[in-house]
């Protein structure tokens, strides 16, 4: 019975993206990467895959930013995305139809898929827009793949979590680092039976130069707003359904820094066949700026009326008052630089 509901969930997710890939190039011009179905040679084929994706089952609860999104039209979970704030969700932006955000929920403090309340701050939570980038797909497939969903309430235990903080870093800076990647996408890569768990699955992965990233996916573009990692051999990786989902490296005092956002790669945990991410350093300022988390500087304080001439010899005029306090930073503000 289980089997069978997830085998016809499988089927359902497979429909709809077939139908959803077709949308999209339509729309936009947009092709996942299992719709491109990039030739491996039927020998590779053979070693390889089905393939191991995300190692094993995540700690409960480890990465509480986590969430996975909903999608009513197809009645599944598509795929991850990161709250980078109490209200705002970082995804990517092949995982959504920019053009209809009422479609979409986010499922927040989940762990089991299945188990909606396993966990007293997890709820589903409506989506009142999104936003993706408008350089998405256009100087290279799956470039800036990235989109931000607002929240229609902020979640109820903001108070708890400790957002990650949006990277910083430059160039190779990351090379060589382990990175936490996580999501609930496929287990398995096969086209025609992928598995699906119920529970939240992640996996360390090491950061590759953008040299090595781009020798290894030869004939694709690359691109300065894309980061690589996995493992020489393959065998762990991010797949089908992981998209949009974190790679975030932990700090060293505590918390953790959003370094990437799944987005691609030739199938999954092949040998010399990195996972590509949306590199979030790149992205930095047009996230912060959409998530409304750099406020405009508050309007400058009317000048005051200049006093009139004073009569030769008199006194100088008392000195003006104080200025207010500032009001407290909101959340959001609070993020802008460091989400601990
Ligand atoms: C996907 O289709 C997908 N191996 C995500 C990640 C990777 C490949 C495909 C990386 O959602």
């Amino acid at each position: 019975m289980r089997i069978l509901a997830k085998r016809q969930s499988t089927c359902l997710l497979r429909r709809a993206r077939a139908h959803t890939a077709h949308n999209f190039a339509t729309t936009r011009s947009v092709l996942t990467i299992h719709a491109i179905r990039h030739p491996i040679s039927p020998r590779a084929r053979a070693h390889t895959s089905p393939s191991t994706a995300l190692a094993g089952e995540a700690l409960a609860f480890r990465l509480p930013w986590i969430i996975s999104i909903f999608d009513e039209w197809r009645g599944t979970n598509i795929c991850g995305g990161t709250l980078i704030s109490d209200k705002w969700v970082l995804t990517a932006a092949h995982c959504l139809d920019e053009s209809d955000h009422s479609r979409y929920k986010v499922d927040v403090h989940r762990h089991e898929l299945s188990a909606t309340n396993e966990h007293r701050c997890a709820e589903r939570i409506e989506v009142v827009s999104l936003n993706c980038h408008d350089a998405y797909n256009t100087q290279a497939m799956h470039d800036a793949d990235i989109c931000l969903m607002e929240l229609s309430t902020t979640i109820s235990c903001a108070g708890e979590i400790s957002y990650p903080k949006l990277d910083e870093s430059e160039g190779d800076e990351r090379v060589g680092e382990m990175a936490t990647v996580a999501g609930w996408g496929a287990r398995q890569y096969d086209d025609w039976d992928p598995s699906y768990p119920d529970k939240l699955h992640s996996a360390e992965v090491p950061v590759w130069t953008a040299t090595k990233c781009e020798a290894a996916l030869a004939g694709f573009d690359i691109t300065a707003g894309m980061i690589c990692a996995g493992y020489d051999e393959g065998a762990i990786d991010t797949c089908s359904g992981d998209s949009g989902g974190p790679m975030v490296v932990e700090r060293a005092g505590g918390g953790w820094i959003l370094v990437g956002v799944t987005s691609w790669g030739l199938g999954c945990a092949q040998a010399n066949s990195p996972g590509v991410y949306a590199r979030v350093s790149y992205y930095k300022d047009w996230i912060t700026t959409h998530a409304a988390m750099n406020p405009p500087a508050p309007p400058a304080m009317p000048s005051p009326p200049s006093p009139p001439p004073s009569p030769p010899n008199s006194p100088p005029p008392p000195p003006s008052p104080p200025a207010p306090p500032a009001p407290p930073a909101s959340p959001a503000q609070l993020c802008s630089n460091s989400c601990e």
